[in-house]
């Protein structure tokens, strides 16, 4: 890993709904804003969910590319849209995610239990979603649930090649109540087993954001934060804005000696489109 920290935030994701959470950005405009702070503190990729005019999550194609517009006029961040949407939405909506037109989009390497509700990922969508990344030249980050699903990674550049611009990135998502657990000893698990030559960032979800922050600052990954994953910034305190996640993340990486990486050489590092 280089001498810098990519900072990916997540600020809205699927599953919180804006009544308990009054500070989820779910407009446009409150995207946009979140967007701008967080750039500002050291994020240099912004994966996106986006919501209806009823604040409920959706993926609604106009939406989206007019969110990919205006997060592109207004940042230079990274655009990565959610190809997972909620556990809801059907295959064929996933897939054209991609007609948005972002830098990047999540793709998720297999099913797993997310709670009380299953996450579906079946191989043959993961293979239709990734031949669509290669034709659109969009990069993907392959999300990374369970150890599993590194073995579905593997087969699936064996059997397709690589992504869009050559570059493998991946992020653990550790933590889900089904998926992998949120600790230092599972994170090294998991990077052991990642493709050679792969860039990796980690979130834990809930009250593993921060035991896994500090598990990827030390084996020398990147880091994912934001609302989606964690909305309690410590115990009985609820974040209050994204940008606290960004921050506390720039500060971490500046004790680990990789301070935030800029958005271009983050452009450079995921070989994203010009
Ligand atoms: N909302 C989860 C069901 C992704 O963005 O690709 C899936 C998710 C992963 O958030
Ligand atoms: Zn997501």
């Amino acid at each position: 890993m280089g001498a810098t920290t990519l900072i990916t935030v997540a600020p809205t994701g699927a599953e919180s709904a804006k009544a308990d959470v009054p500070a989820l950005p779910v407009t446009l405009d409150e995207l946009v804003r979140t967007a701008e702070e967080c750039e500002a503190a050291g994020a240099a990729v912004i994966h996106v969910h986006v919501r209806d005019d009823d604040t409920r999550p959706t993926l609604d194609p106009f939406l989206l590319r007019d969110t990919v517009t205006a997060l592109r006029e207004s940042t230079g961040l990274i655009v990565q849209l959610s190809t997972g949407g909620a556990v809801t939405d059907p295959y064929e909506d996933r897939l054209r995610v991609l007609d948005a037109g972002p830098d990047m989009c999540s793709l998720t390497c297999g099913t797993v239990n997310f709670g009380d509700d299953v996450f579906m990922n079946p191989w043959s969508f993961m293979v239709e979603l990734y031949k669509r990344t290669q034709e659109l030249e969009v990069v993907p980050e392959f999300e990374l649930f369970d150890l599993g699903h590194i073995t579905s990674l593997r087969r699936l550049l064996d059997k397709h090649g690589l992504p869009y611009g050559g570059h493998v990135h991946c992020d653990l998502v550790m933590g889900v109540p089904g998926g992998m657990p949120g600790d230092a000893r599972t994170l090294v698990a998991a990077v052991e087993a990642l493709p050679e030559g792969a860039t990796w960032s980690a979130t834990g979800i809930g009250r593993t954001s921060l035991p896994v922050l500090f598990a990827a600052l030390s084996a020398g990954g990147h880091l994912r934060v934001g609302m989606e994953d964690t909305v309690t910034f410590a115990k009985g305190r609820p974040v209050t804005a994204n940008v606290e996640l960004v921050e506390r993340a720039a500060q971490a990486a500046h004790l680990a000696g990789r301070p935030p990486m800029a958005p271009a050489e983050a452009r450079t590092l995921l070989a994203t489109r010009p």
